[in-house]
C-alpha cells in the first residue's frame, strides 16, 4: 500500500533537516519502505482538505490506505511496529525503546522548543535578556541527565532503535545554539545518528525538494 507523507513545499530552513517530516522520512528509510511526498504550502495547511488530515494544520501527516496519522511520535511508532529494524524483538527491550521515544518528545523536546521560541521569536522583548538564561539552563538540566544516561554507549539502550531516532531528531534542533557542544557524548551521539545511511537518504530527499527554492527566512 502506498505511503504518502506531507512536507513543506518550501521549508524555512531550506530543507536542512529541521522540519519534522525528516524523522518520518528517516524511519521509513530505516524500515526500507518506499513513500511518496505531497508538498503543502503554509496556506494550504490551514485549508479544510489538510485540516481533515491534521487537526492542527501542520506537517507531517501520514496516509496509508484509509489510515491517516499525524504527530511524528505516533507516526514513527506506527512504522516501527509494522516493519523490522526500529524496535527490538524482546518484549521488555521493545517497551524500553518506546519509553525513549516518549522521553524524547515529552521530556527532552519541550525545553528545546521553548529555547527556540525564546531565541527566534522573543529576542526583541525587553524581558528576553532575563528569560533566555533560565530557558537555556532548563535545556542544560535535561541534557546533563541524558548525557549521564548515555555515558559512553553508542545508543540509549543497546542497538539503535526508534528511541534513538526520536532522540537524535529532537537534539537536531539545538544545532545552532551551541549548547550541545557542552556535552561531547551527546554531540557525538547526534553525529552518529546523522551518519546513518537512512538518515542521509532522508536528509538528501528533503534537501532536493527545497534546493531550487530560496529559504523563506
Ligand atoms: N507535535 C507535532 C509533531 O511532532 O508532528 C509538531 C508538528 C510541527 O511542529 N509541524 C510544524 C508545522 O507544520 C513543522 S515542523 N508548522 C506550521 C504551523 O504550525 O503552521 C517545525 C519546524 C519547521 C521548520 C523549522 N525550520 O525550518 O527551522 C523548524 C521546525
Amino acid at each position: 500500500m502506498t505511503i504518502t507523507i506531507t512536507a513543506f513545499e518550501r521549508s524555512p530552513d531550506g530543507g536542512r533537516g529541521l522540519a519534522r517530516d525528516t524523522r518520518v522520512r528517516w524511519a521509513l528509510e530505516e524500515a526500507g519502505q518506499p513513500y511518496e511526498i505531497r508538498l503543502v504550502s503554509f496556506r494550504t495547511m490551514k485549508e479544510p482538505a489538510h485540516l481533515a488530515l491534521h487537526p492542527f494544520g501542520q506537517i507531517p501527516t501520514y496516509e496509508e490506505g484509509d489510515l491517516v496519522l499525524f504527530e511524528t511520535g505516533a507516526i514513527v511508532l506506527h512504522i516501527a511496529q509494522r516493519h523490522a529494524g526500529l524496535l527490538p524483538d524482546d518484549g521488555n527491550a521493545r517497551a524500553r525503546a518506546i519509553t525513549w521515544m516518549f522521553a524524547a518528545v515529552n521530556t527532552v523536546e519541550p525545553p528545546i522548543l521553548e529555547l527556540g521560541t525564546a531565541r527566534l521569536l522573543e529576542g526583541d522583548k525587553s524581558w528576553n535578556k532575563e528569560r533566555l538564561p533560565l530557558v537555556e539552563d532548563r535545556v542544560r538540566d535535561r541534557l546533563h541527565q541524558l548525557s549521564r544516561c548515555l555515558g559512553d554507549a553508542d545508543w540509549l539502550d543497546g542497538a539503535f532503535s526508534a528511541g534513538d531516532l526520536m532522540m537524535v531528531s529532537v537534539l537536531l534542533a539545538l544545532k545552532s545554539s551551541g549548547i550541545l557542544d557542552e556535552y561531547p557524548n551527546l554531540a557525538a551521539y547526534l553525529a552518529r545518528g546523522k551518519t546513518r545511511p537512512a538518515y542521509r537518504r532522508a536528509f538528501d530527499a528533503q534537501l532536493a525538494v527545497n534546493s531550487s527554492k530560496p529559504p523563506t527566512g
